[in-house]
């Protein structure tokens, strides 16, 4: 197919703009009743719960470290800005890679940082994040990642689309290997480690599968640490079953555009019923849903726990 990587590597600058931003507001004595701003220029201020979201605000430069700009949670981002009122607020596109450079590095400096996030992420292993609660429900309650496969495959592969149709997996299954690769380990070996590991559910997927004989299959994905992780293992599952399978990542609505033309085979990374809706009305018609992969992923705004903001309101 002729659909490029898009949009996945677009701004390495998130990290620059989370580590420049000035905390060392921290170190101004400024006595306790001067509230009338006359020396706050370098935007300091007394750290108490009723402006701690407009501390963060400023030491953040109001800026949200999102992800590539295709991706759902960015268009739920921009509409929660709307929705609660955050005009000073920005989201700023970049990739998983570097908000999670971003949130690392600020992360080490106990510094503030509002990234885009979701579950299962390793981030949540690694760090001590939470949700900013969101009244308004902007992000949607639990959602399910869901796989899609073109129009046609049942006939044309049909052992690749019973085992699309059979898998389902766990977070924690999921969160095995994204903790992997994120320590380091290479995506397909540690895809691999977890089949080895999991063979019982595995062969739950493959029970009375039909091996075949090299025939290519692709499949799409946007490279998201969890996408990562499920495409590079079903990728391998079907291997084993004697498929030449390639792994293509995209931008989000080309992952979609892909299946629903015909040009990729499938795709295991649909989070719905929220994050990709708008992408379902305009391509669900010509794909074919085979079911939920996983079940009780999130999505929402996150920040570390030593944050004194528990809601996105705290924003304001
Ligand atoms: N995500 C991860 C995607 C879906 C999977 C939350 C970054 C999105 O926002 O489109």
């Amino acid at each position: 197919m002729k659909l490029r990587q898009l949009g996945i590597a677009a701004g390495m600058s998130m990290a620059l703009v989370a580590a420049g931003c000035g905390t060392d507001n921290e170190e101004n004595n400024a006595p306790a009743n001067d509230n009338n701003d006359v020396n706050n220029n370098a935007g300091n201020n007394n750290e108490t719960e009723d402006n701690a979201g407009a501390n963060a605000g400023e030491e953040l430069d109001y800026t949200i470290t999102g992800i590539d700009a295709g991706a759902g949670i960015m268009s739920a981002a921009e509409e929660a800005l709307e929705v609660y009122d955050l005009e000073d607020w920005t989201v700023q596109a970049s990739s998983d890679a570097a908000m999670t450079q971003a949130l690392g590095d600020a992360y080490e400096n106990e510094e503030p940082i509002v990234v885009t996030g979701w579950t299962p992420h390793w981030k949540f292993a690694a760090y001590d994040l939470k949700y900013l609660e969101d009244p308004e429900g902007v992000f949607g309650d639990a959602e399910d990642i869901k796989t899609f496969v073109r129009e046609g495959l049942e006939d044309d592969m049909p052992e690749a689309y019973t085992v699309l149709e059979n898998f389902q997996w766990s977070e924690e299954d999921m969160g095995e290997i994204m903790m992997d690769v994120n320590e380091g380990a290479d995506e397909r070996e540690a895809a691999r480690e977890w089949i080895d590991n999991n063979e019982d559910l595995v062969s739950e997927w493959t029970d009375g599968v039909d091996s075949v004989d090299g025939e290519a299959i692709e499949l799409v994905f946007v490279a998201w640490d969890s996408e990562i992780a499920s495409t590079n293992m079903i990728g391998l599952v079907l291997e084993d079953i004697g498929y030449d399978v390639s792994l293509t990542p995209l931008e989000a609505t080309y992952m979609f555009q892909a299946v629903a033309e015909g040009e990729a085979d499938a795709m295991v990374a649909a989070w719905l019923p929220h994050t990709h809706d708008h992408l379902l009305e305009q391509y669900g018609d010509t794909m074919v849903d085979l079911g939920v992969n996983l079940e009780g992923a999130r999505v929402g705004l996150v920040v570390p726990e030593y944050m004194d903001i528990d809601s996105i309101e705290d924003l304001q």
